[in-house]
């Protein structure tokens, strides 16, 4: 287990929900003087060793949800391969995660069986009733298979087909690219589990944005499933002017790697930071354009669950694009709800903190967050002059704050502004603005927005209130020094690291987007 913050593990008997705010610094008691933390702090409050405190962390996590009983810890599990409930004995079957498995002694029961458990916790590893089948039907003891969407159903039986060699393939079809096709040009961003460069495409000298992620970050299944949600969404959001698009896929033995489209202007982070705050207008622009993305998303099964000014991008005329899609839910049908913990704390709507269930209602607080700071000029849950307090400076009291605080609407902003901001920042998702029967029409009707020209806006016929400066298409004025001055190499690989990688998990993620690879062929 690593480190206090970077996994807040929500144990409670049987009680999915987080504990509440103020209780979050301590280590989670799990009876008997174990913790679950390995790092228990010198003091209660006091930070616990490779604990970071910064409350403004760039970086989305996703927090695990376990539930303890008998002394097992359990974690919701994604079973690629037939496995059995150690409690009635039958099939673990079905869609999304249909069981549960003890993180200490890999007990594995069905999520309706976990409460029934008579069996104590060994706290030993043992090995799992997990059975692979092959291709035969035969069953044989085995690892897992390869990457495959939480939506469809459990294919029990076949592997996956390999992804065809480039010289496998029919004439004509697309061919796979590899590391060797691109120049590496310049670091231009770094999260927890990846980093963006700025790319050049050999044979057409296109520029592309590349994101690398280091196969043994990605560790479990929920980790892989993100993996595949971001590919789909991406494959999703090709199709949409204000999402960026995926133009291929492929891997080495130690790193998956995205090629993205690239998106010129710098973030709204970037941006923000040297203007302070934005006009109305400006605003009004950037969280339409949003709306717009988000309303497609959602209507298309997707919440987001990372709008954050960091993932907005701005084109070189100035529209916006979101990227990230790691956090993304796909799947969601209109009613339907989801639990997992997770997002960037700024950002986190309050139904997430009280551990209530939630649907794309957390999309809309966000923006509501993120219109507030561009209006505002800080966040509305701004904690910064707590800092000299180390009992103000940590996410638990930040949490608080987000469900407790009454928000304070500047007097500067207009009356139109100031509804716009309390409709969507309505800590009660019911009657949060976008939630409504009238769901997103609710936003396209609010007094705020009258200006604006929605379909005008969605087929890029408005001009952008601001152009941002570019000299060339390769400038990278609008990206963050801290990382344009990075060396831009990649480290070789380690064969003791990728000897402990579990390949099968990666098989099938190679994809060439057919649409750009025509255009590319026109070059
Ligand atoms: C595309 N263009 C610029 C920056 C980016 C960062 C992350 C993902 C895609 C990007």
């Amino acid at each position: 287990m690593s480190t206090f913050w970077s996994e807040f593990l929500n144990i409670a008997a049987n009680h999915p929900f987080p504990p509440m705010p103020g209780d979050l610094w301590s280590p989670l008691d799990l009876g008997s003087n174990e913790f679950i933390f390995p790092n228990v702090p010198a003091a209660p409050g006091m930070p616990c060793a490779g604990e970071d405190r910064s409350i403004y962390r760039r970086g989305a996590r996703r927090w695990r949800k376990l539930y303890r009983v008998n002394g097992h810890i359990f974690q919701a599990k994604r079973f690629n391969r037939r496995a059995f409930c150690a409690f009635c004995q039958d099939r673990i079957w079905g869609l999304g995660r249909q069981g549960f498995k003890c993180i200490q002694c890999k007990l594995l029961v069905h999520k309706k069986c976990h409460k029934l458990v008579q069996k104590p916790c060994s706290n030993e590893h043992v090995d799992p009733v997990e059975i692979k089948d092959d291709a035969n039907g035969e069953s044989t003891l085995g690892r897992a298979s390869s990457v495959r969407s939480r939506a469809e159903p459990e294919p029990a039986l076949a592997e996956p087909p390999p992804a065809p060699r480039a010289d496998e393939l029919e004439p004509g079809s697309q061919r796979q690219y590899s590391l060797d096709d691109f120049e590496l040009i310049r670091v231009i961003g770094r999260g927890s589990y990846a980093k963006v460069l700025m790319v050049e495409l050999k044979r057409t000298k296109r520029v592309y944005a590349m994101k690398v992620i280091k196969k043994a970050l990605v560790t479990d299944d929920e980790d892989i499933d993100w993996v595949q949600t971001e590919k789909h969404v991406f494959e999703t959001a090709s199709n949409h002017p204000f999402l960026v698009g995926l133009h291929s896929c492929f891997q080495t033995p130690s790193r998956l790697f995205f090629v993205i489209e690239f998106v010129r202007g710098g973030d709204l982070m970037f941006h923000m930071q040297r203007q302070r705050r934005l006009p109305e207008e400006h605003a009004r622009f950037y969280a339409a354009e949003i709306s717009l993305a988000l309303h497609f998303l959602h209507d298309r099964g997707v919440i987001y669950r990372d709008l954050k000014l960091d993932n907005v991008l701005l084109d070189h005329e100035g529209h916006i694009k979101l990227t990230d899609y790691g956090m993304c839910k796909e799947g969601v049908r209109p009613g339907d709800t989801t639990s997992t913990f997770c997002g960037t704390p700024n950002y986190i709507a309050p139904e997430i903190l009280r551990g209530e269930e939630y649907g794309f209602s957390v999309d809309w607080w966000a923006l509501g967050v993120l219109t507030y700071e561009m209006l505002a000029g800080r966040s509305p849950f701004d904690i910064t002059h707590a800092h000299d307090n180390p009992d103000q400076n940590t996410e638990d009291y930040l949490f608080q704050v987000i469900l407790e605080k009454t928000i304070r609407i500047p007097r500067s902003l207009s009356v139109k502004a100031a509804s716009v901001l309390k409709g969507f920042l309505n800590k009660n998702p019911v009657e949060r603005l976008g939630c409504g029967e009238n769901g997103f029409m609710d936003i396209v009707s609010h007094p705020f927005f009258r200006s604006i020209e929605w379909e005008m806006l969605e087929q890029k016929q408005v001009v952008p209130p601001f152009k941002p400066r570019l000299e060339g298409e390769r400038d990278l004025a609008n990206f963050p020094p801290e990382f344009t001055d990075e060396p831009v190499h990649l480290t070789p690989d380690n064969d003791t690291v990728i000897a402990d990688i579990d390949q099968s998990e990666f098989e099938g993620f190679e994809y060439v987007n057919p649409l750009l690879m025509s255009l590319e062929d026109c070059v």
